[in-house]
């Protein structure tokens, strides 16, 4: 089952995204925002017990898709894919060490990525820094999780990088991370899903310029080198979420050294299992 966050005739709604056509807007039945159905025991149950009959059916393309967050902070694990371990050893000579280290450490690298009111969704642009020089999209598997620790969905997320500021030097890395629109989510949650069955998922990313595709890559989300929970353990450890959290899962796909983003490219993410998020690159 998939939930969005949307605004239709300016008013802000929680929906049920059915057949990738359709959304049910769960107003009428009570609820009106995400938190409210992440927050419940079983939140697949909760929707399936409504009589969805009664509720508005809006067409997916009338409506617009914002991102699904709330009041969410949304946080990010890194190198916790073989493939980013390498890039950022190749990347800084300088930071290699603590790359190395972190990928086999017990505890894995967190950091904080955005608040939620600052997050692009599906329709918004992610930005570039004005003063990088190499710019990446990160697409990754983002853990949908309740105040109680639990992972009860999961979204695409995309955690865009300033490489030449992260590789300059490790202390860099907020800047390099934490920007005016360095952090997409969308286009839904997907509900109901074990880790098991989220691992055989494939995440794919492409780049386009003017319609051309310059990148394509792809990985599994059963490279991610530790379990969700072993993540969200360390994400909650002394530390309190009461609206819930966002974490993403880190990259597993690394565009070659040459490629950087530029302003107007479409960065497109695809998660088997839940969708696709497109963003226009901006600079900002
Ligand atoms: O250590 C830097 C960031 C790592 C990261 O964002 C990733 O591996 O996805
Ligand atoms: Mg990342």
């Amino acid at each position: 089952m998939r939930i969005c966050r949307f605004k239709h005739r300016g008013a802000i709604r929680a929906g049920i995204v059915d057949q990738n056509s359709v959304v049910i807007d769960l107003s009428p039945a009570g609820i009106t925002s995400l938190t409210s159905i992440l927050e419940e025991a079983d939140p697949v149950a909760r929707l399936s017990g409504i009589a969805k009959d009664s509720l508005p059916r809006l067409p997916l393309a009338e409506v617009q898709l914002l991102a699904p967050v709330e009041q969410q902070e949304v946080w990010a694990a890194g190198v916790t894919y073989l493939r980013s371990k390498a890039a950022r050893m190749e990347e800084s000579d300088f930071s290699a060490s603590a790359y190395d280290k972190v990928y086999s450490a017990a505890r894995p690298e967190i950091f904080f990525k955005s608040l939620a009111e600052k997050v692009s969704g599906p329709t918004d642009p992610v930005g570039i820094r004005s003063d990088a020089t190499w710019n990446v999209p990160e697409p990754e598997l983002a853990l949908v999780i309740n105040a109680k620790g639990k992972v009860v969905g999961y979204t695409i997320g995309n955690d865009m990088s300033s490489r030449d500021i992260e590789g300059a030097n490790l202390l860099y890395l907020p800047q390099a991370k934490v920007y005016r629109q360095s952090c997409a989510l969308g286009p839904w949650i997907t509900l109901g899903v074990a880790e098991a069955a989220a691992r055989e998922w494939i995440i794919r990313v492409a780049i386009r310029r003017a319609g051309a595709e310059i990148f394509a890559g792809n990985t599994s989300v059963n490279q991610i080198k530790r379990t969700f929970s072993e993540l969200v353990e360390y994400l909650y450890r002394s530390q309190e979420f009461p609206h819930g959290a966002v974490l993403l899962t880190g990259t597993g796909v690394v565009p070659p050294d040459t490629t950087t983003l530029h302003a107007n490219d479409v960065v497109e993410i695809e998660i088997s299992g839940i969708g696709t998020l497109q963003n226009t690159v901006a600079v900002v």
